[in-house]
């Protein structure tokens, strides 16, 4: 649903820029979803000790802006100056913030996800690729009127992925970035297409302009897969099962997960996509070789997965009652992907396995969140 533009609210007792003065900026979108919630306390302590421009100076830092739909919820809107209620479909909020900053980068995590977006497929594609390209369009927009390229980074997804069938699944294994790219779901379609409109915008925007400018922005993209969070759950995504069966069992709740126990896809920790992305953000142009990266970090099965929790909560009560329409979804994205390019270009190294995942980094986290957890 879309809201009229929003209120802006300020934090950290900054004042809301008006008239000519125009500040620096770097804006989220989509700011108070699951991955909103690492990243902006990730640039928030990132912003403590970088240069974004000249006149900044350590400890300055560039001011940061969120958008979301829905207020943003008091952890996440501590980390940010401004934030904006309101929808990247919205015009006049871009027309806006266009006019009150100089924005710098823009991380675009505003999206509807693949089962969500499955139950209403023309407004997926209103949000996910309207929304895109009203995002590029200022980020454009911006670079035109600053003369300063402006870095954007899209979120994508192995939702692009689209396996035809199970067997060719299996016998396909690690995908790379150019196969297998006929997705299934409106979302693996927005994504993709995603990912090409910011190609477009970075290398050849307003084709046959006279006052075209080269390169107004600097795209770059990582197709993530699932991503789970001790301290947020996914909602409306078709990975969720993984990060629902560990906070079902911490809460005490049974589960019935919606994927076969055989369902075998990629996942990674939060944190290892939060730094995936500072890394390839902070990577020098010459060395980003392309505008989309994989990255992988482990890729259990579903049945992986319903072990390690029952391991650590053993009352953890999961049944398996798969819905075809999810799992089909599943059984079309890869196994695993593979991350040469990642790992050549800007240093990409995955944190955790799977085991890993869950003693150093889930259980903890998770125990700490539920304190009826029962974890060993
Ligand atoms: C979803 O399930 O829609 C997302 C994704 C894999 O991009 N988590």
């Amino acid at each position: 649903m879309a809201h009229s533009i929003g209120s802006a609210h300020s934090t950290h007792g900054a004042s809301i820029p008006t008239g000519q003065q125009r500040v620096t900026a770097i804006l989220v979108t989509g700011a108070g979803g699951e991955m909103g919630h690492g990243l902006l306390s990730a640039l928030d302590e990132q912003r403590k000790t970088r240069e974004l421009c000249v006149g900044e100076g350590a400890g300055v830092g560039p001011t940061i802006i969120a958008v979301d739909i829905r207020e943003l919820p008091d952890e996440v809107r501590q980390h940010c100056d401004h934030a904006y209620v309101g929808d990247i479909c919205d015009h006049a909020l871009l027309e806006r913030l266009l006019a009150m900053y100089e924005i710098a980068e823009i991380y675009h995590l505003a999206a509807l996800l693949s089962t969500r977006s499955e139950f209403a497929p023309e407004t997926a594609h209103h949000v996910n690729v309207g929304g895109t390209v009203n995002l590029l369009h200022l980020a454009a927009e911006q670079a035109r009127s600053h003369g300063r390229t402006v870095k954007v980074f899209f979120p994508s997804s192995i939702a692009v992925y689209g396996l035809p069938d199970l067997a060719t699944k299996l016998r396909a294994g690690k995908v790379c970035e150019e196969q297998w790219c006929e997705p299934h779901t409106m979302y693996g379609c927005n994504k993709l297409a995603g990912e090409h409109l910011g190609r477009y915008y970075d290398h050849h925007y307003r084709k046959l302009a006279k006052d075209r400018i080269d390169h107004p922005i600097d795209f770059r993209s990582i197709r993530f897969p699932g991503i789970i969070s001790a301290e947020t759950l996914p909602s409306g995504g078709t990975s969720d099962y993984g990060p629902e069966m560990i906070h079902a069992a911490a809460a005490g709740r049974a589960y019935r997960c919606f994927v076969r126990p055989d369902a075998r896809i990629p996942f990674m920790t939060m944190p290892e996509a939060i730094e995936a992305t500072l890394e390839l953000m902070a990577a020098p142009k010459e060395s980003v070789k392309r505008s989309v990266y994989n990255v992988a970090s482990f890729a259990p099965s579903a049945d992986d997965f319903a072990r390690l929790v029952r391991g650590a909560f053993p009352h953890a009560q999961i049944e398996f009652e798969p819905d075809l329409g999810r799992q089909a979804i599943v059984d079309s994205w890869p196994t695993d992907c593979d991350d040469t390019a990642a790992r050549r270009d800007w240093g990409w190294t995955p944190t955790h396995t799977v085991a890993s995942a869950f003693s150093d980094y889930l259980l903890p986290r998770i125990s700490a969140r539920y304190p009826q957890s029962t974890a060993h």
